[in-house]
């Protein structure tokens, strides 16, 4: 066994992170409109207003608004066939909560699909990729406000509607299991208290947040069931941020750490997309904590109705857990750190390499799910370096073989896989430190962190190597 015929490759990028033209077009604000740029050592902040002084990086992201055509011709010539994106929500509807959408923005991506249909290349598009329209958030505090469901609700049909002949493969909410954390209560609830200052750190309330989660899911469901009444034919998923853990010593009390931070962050969003009812385990968290959220009778039949086609994921790193307190040295990560494996190396970011860690949890996945899986998000954040024209990148290529060799093993086992978009195939903003240096493409685009460069596009070696990967169907990785 090996990876099928049409086993769709591709990359993924997040509007955004790419898009740039952030108030063209018609388009409204969104939160990631009013988050500055960052570094490894300083954080990025979220301004309330816009800051004169600051540089927000999403407003000119690598200027794809404007380069679509000449990116997915680069996209194509690799032979991609499939190409993950997201609609940013306020180019369709500017604020939010309006009747009638932006026809401008509609058009914007009637014109991306039509570019990608020319080639061949399948899209597979994220409703909502951290970019909750920023008006939403002023006025309702996102989801936290029940009638937000209705407004994403009536987005996702205009755009199923509007694009049900050129688009079949739909992702609802970007690393829904980010909302498990403080963090998320901004990027995927919009969410943002009054008594927040700094938005990594914001002001928690745990019950506020979970009920807004309840609505995601709502949301969430209410779409998956609206999209197969438009088109039986679309295929829509979950997508989760899959941070795969280990028990930092074999010590039971370890092991229990470990599943309980598993099931936690983990397995809770997916069980309930893809099972249609909230996991025992969190109902007795939620018990234990004094957390009751309001669930109508009609949501939990909403849940069961809307439940997804498939699992997609991202999988950049590993970490381990202990119930240690002392002597544990830390490893970072995305979304976030924990132990340090001594086995593994890391990325220049800080976050460890673990291919082998891939193929366990494509395995595990699929064991508790039995639903296709698909990896939408992979790969290593470097800075490159361009040098008369070229940009060597082995350790981007070794990354990405050693991935995909361990992912064609899981396929081997018997997991079923639809696809692999690696992430950022197109060089584009961090959306954790808001750098351009930490580059993820094949293609480079000559920007600095300050918005200095002329956006010019360059092919790395790896360009080269995944067309070849691409072309054998995953058997050439040489
Ligand atoms: C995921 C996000 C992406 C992407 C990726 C890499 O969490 O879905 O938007 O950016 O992580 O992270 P970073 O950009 O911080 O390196």
């Amino acid at each position: 066994m090996t990876f099928s015929k049409d086993f769709l490759w591709g990359g993924a990028v997040a509007a955004n992170q790419c898009e740039g033209a952030w108030n063209e077009g018609g388009k409204g604000e969104s939160i990631q409109d009013h988050i500055t740029a960052g570094t490894l050592n300083k954080p990025r902040r979220f301004t309330r207003e816009l800051d004169s002084e600051e540089y927000y990086p999403s407003h000119d992201g690598v200027d794809f608004y404007h380069r679509y055509k000449e990116d997915i011709r680069l996209f194509a010539e690799m032979g991609f066939k499939v190409f993950r994106l997201s609609i940013a929500w306020s180019r369709i509807f500017p604020c939010g909560d309006e009747e009638q959408p932006n026809e401008e923005g509609l058009l914007f991506y009637d014109n991306v699909f039509d570019e990608c249909r020319k080639y061949g290349i399948e899209p597979l598009v994220t409703l909502s990729h951290f970019e909750i329209p920023y008006h939403l958030v002023k006025t309702y505090q996102g989801f936290s406000d029940r009638r937000v469901i209705d407004f994403f609700v009536r987005y996702a049909v205009t755009v199923f509607e509007r694009y049900k002949h050129k688009v079949k493969y739909w992702l609802t909410f970007n690393e829904i299991n980010f909302a498990t954390m403080p963090k998320g209560n901004l990027n995927i609830l919009g969410i943002l208290d009054d008594r927040t200052e700094d938005h990594n750190h914001p002001w928690d309330d745990k019950e506020r947040r979970y009920q807004a989660l309840h609505h995601v899911f709502l949301a969430s469901a209410r779409a998956v069931a609206e999209g197969h009444r438009i088109n039986p034919q679309f295929r829509i998923g979950c997508m989760l941020c899959h941070i795969t853990m280990y028990p930092l010593t074999c010590a039971p009390d370890d092991m229990l750490e470990y599943q309980e931070l598993d099931h936690f962050f983990n397995n809770f969003c997916g069980d309930v997309q893809v099972r249609g009812e909230y996991p025992y385990y969190i109902k007795n968290y939620f018990r234990k904590n004094g957390i009751f959220l309001h669930i109508q009778e009609e949501d939990r039949q909403i849940l069961k109705a809307g439940k997804v086609d498939f699992y997609s994921f991202s999988y950049y790193m590993t970490n381990c857990v202990t119930k240690r307190k002392e002597n544990v040295e830390l490893t970072l990560g995305n979304l976030m750190g924990g132990a340090k494996n001594p086995y593994l190396k890391a990325s220049d970011w800080g976050w460890q390499i673990d291919p082998q860690g891939l193929r366990f949890t494509l395995q595990k996945l699929y064991d508790r799910y039995q639903i296709p899986l698909m990896i939408v998000e992979n790969g290593i954040g470097a800075a490159d370096e361009l040098v008369d024209g070229k940009v060597h990148d082995p350790y981007r290529i070794e990354y990405l073989r050693d991935h995909i060799l361990e992912m064609r093993l899981a396929v081997e086992n018997g997991v079923e896989l639809m696809g692999y978009t690696m992430w950022g195939p197109l060089d584009l903003i961090s959306a954790g430190t808001g750098e351009m240096k930490k580059r993820y493409g094949f293609i480079y685009v000559d920007r600095g962190n300050d918005g200095s460069g002329s956006l010019a596009r360059y092919k790395k070696d790896s360009f080269y190597w995944y067309k070849k990967v691409i072309a054998s169907n995953g058997e050439d990785l040489d």
